[in-house]
C-alpha cells in the first residue's frame, strides 16, 4: 500500500486529493495545523465523507521541525505541497505571511524531503498566477513568468526552488502550473463561490446584492476534482517534469455571473454591484492554458465543463442555504 503525506489536507485541493488517493487504495496522511476552530477545520473533508479515513499530523509549513518528524515518521511514497496562503488578494495585506508560508514554506518541506525522505516523489502547487500579465495567449510551460502579486511571487520562489532540487539533488519534484479550479468547496472568498453563494442567497431571499471587484477579469476556470488526478499523474511519470493545467478556454467574471443567475433564472444586472474594496492593486487581466504537454505526456485531460462546474456550485450553494435555515 502507497502511503501520501498532504500538506493542505483541509483545504479545496487537499480534500479532493485525498478523495482520489484513497479510491486509489493508498493510506493519506495530512498535516495539520493548530486552530482554535479545530471543530471545523475538516470541514471539507467532511463534506466529501472521508475525514475518518485520514490520518493526521500535528505540523505548521514554516516549523521545520514538525516536517522533519512527519516525514520521518510517515516514510511517505508521495508528498503534495499544497499548503500555503492562498488568497492573492490577502497577499497586499500580509506579504510577510504569505512569502514565509507560500515561498520559505515549500523550501521547508523540500529540505525536509531532502533530509528524511529522499527517495519520496514530490509535487509542488505552483500557479498559473506566476505568469501575470503574460505577453502572449494561451500561457503554457515556456511563456516567461511575469508575477504581479506577493503571492505570485512566494510561489515563484517555491516554483524554483522545486525546480532546483531536481537539478541540483536529483530528487524527483513536479510542478503542476495549475490554472484556476473551483468546486463546492472552494473557498467562500475566491470569486467563483462569492457568486454562487450569493446567487442562492439571493434567490431564497436572503440577500439583496452582490458586490463585487474587477467583472473584466477573464481566467481559464475548471474542476478541482479534475486537476488533482493531474497532479497524480505527475507523479507517476518515471522523470519528473512541470507542466500546465488547464481547460484551453478563458471566460470572464462577468460572464461566469451571467452563467450562475441565469440558472435560478436571475440577471446579475438587477443585484451585482461595484465594491472598490475588492478590486486589487495589481491585476492580472486574463489567463488561459495550453495544457498541451500534459495532455500528451500524462494523458490528463479535463472531464466537466464550465456550465457543468457552475450548476454543481450554484446546486450546492442553494442547498447549503436551505440546510442553514431550517
Ligand atoms: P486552500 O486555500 O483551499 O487550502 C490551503 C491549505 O493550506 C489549507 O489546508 C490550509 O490550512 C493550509 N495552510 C495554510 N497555511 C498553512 C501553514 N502555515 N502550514 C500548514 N498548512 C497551511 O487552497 P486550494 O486547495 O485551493 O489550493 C491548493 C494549493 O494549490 C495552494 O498552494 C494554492 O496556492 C495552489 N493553487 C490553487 C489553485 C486553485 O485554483 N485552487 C490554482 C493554482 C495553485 P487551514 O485549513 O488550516 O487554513
Ligand atoms: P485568483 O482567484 O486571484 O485568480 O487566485 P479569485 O477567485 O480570488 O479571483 C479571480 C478574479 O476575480 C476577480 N474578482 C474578484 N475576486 C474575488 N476574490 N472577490 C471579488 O469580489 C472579485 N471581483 C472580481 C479578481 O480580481 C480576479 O481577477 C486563485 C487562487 O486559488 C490562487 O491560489 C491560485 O494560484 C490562482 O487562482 C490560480
Amino acid at each position: 500500500m502507497k502511503r501520501a503525506l498532504i500538506t493542505g489536507v483541509t483545504g479545496q485541493d487537499g480534500a479532493y486529493l485525498s478523495r482520489f488517493l484513497l479510491e486509489k487504495g493508498y493510506e493519506v496522511y495530512g498535516l495539520l495545523r493548530r486552530s482554535s476552530a479545530s471543530d471545523v477545520v475538516d470541514a471539507k473533508l467532511r463534506w466529501l465523507g472521508i475525514a475518518q479515513d485520514i490520518r493526521f499530523l500535528d505540523g505548521n509549513l514554516t516549523d521545520l521541525s514538525s516536517l522533519l518528524r512527519a516525514l520521518r515518521e510517515i516514510k511517505p511514497d508521495e508528498i503534495y505541497n499544497l499548503a500555503a496562503q492562498s488568497f492573492v488578494k490577502s497577499s497586499w495585506n500580509q506579504p510577510l505571511l504569505t512569502g514565509l508560508v507560500t515561498g520559505l514554506g515549500a523550501a521547508n518541506m523540500l529540505e525536509a524531503a531532502r533530509l528524511e525522505a529522499p527517495q519520496a516523489r514530490f509535487y509542488q502547487a505552483s500557479s498559473s498566477e506566476m505568469f501575470g500579465n503574460a505577453p502572449q495567449n494561451p500561457q503554457s510551460e515556456t511563456t516567461p513568468f511575469s508575477p504581479r502579486s506577493p503571492y505570485a511571487i512566494a510561489k515563484l520562489y517555491a516554483h524554483w526552488t522545486t525546480v532546483n532540487y531536481r537539478e541540483s539533488f536529483g530528487l524527483h519534484t513536479c510542478c503542476g502550473i495549475l490554472f484556476n479550479h473551483e468546486s463546492p468547496l472552494r473557498g467562500i472568498e475566491f470569486v467563483t463561490r462569492k457568486i454562487t453563494d450569493g446567487v442562492a442567497r439571493i434567490k431564497l431571499g436572503l440577500a439583496k446584492q452582490l458586490v463585487l471587484g474587477n467583472l473584466d477579469a477573464q481566467r481559464d476556470w475548471g474542476h478541482a476534482k479534475d486537476y488533482v488526478e493531474a497532479m497524480w499523474l505527475m507523479l507517476q511519470s518515471k522523470v519528473p517534469d512541470d507542466f500546465v493545467v488547464a481547460t484551453g478556454r478563458t471566460t470572464s467574471v462577468r460572464e461566469f455571473c451571467r452563467i450562475a443567475f441565469n440558472y435560478v433564472e436571475l440577471v446579475p444586472d438587477d443585484y451585482v454591484t461595484l465594491g472598490e474594496q475588492f478590486v486589487r492593486p495589481a491585476e492580472v487581466d486574463i489567463l488561459l492554458g495550453d495544457a498541451s504537454k500534459a495532455r500528451d505526456k500524462l494523458n490528463w485531460q479535463p472531464v466537466v465543463t464550465l456550465e457543468n462546474l457552475i450548476q454543481e456550485m450554484v446546486e450546492a450553494d442553494l442547498k447549503r442555504v436551505r440546510d442553514a435555515r431550517s
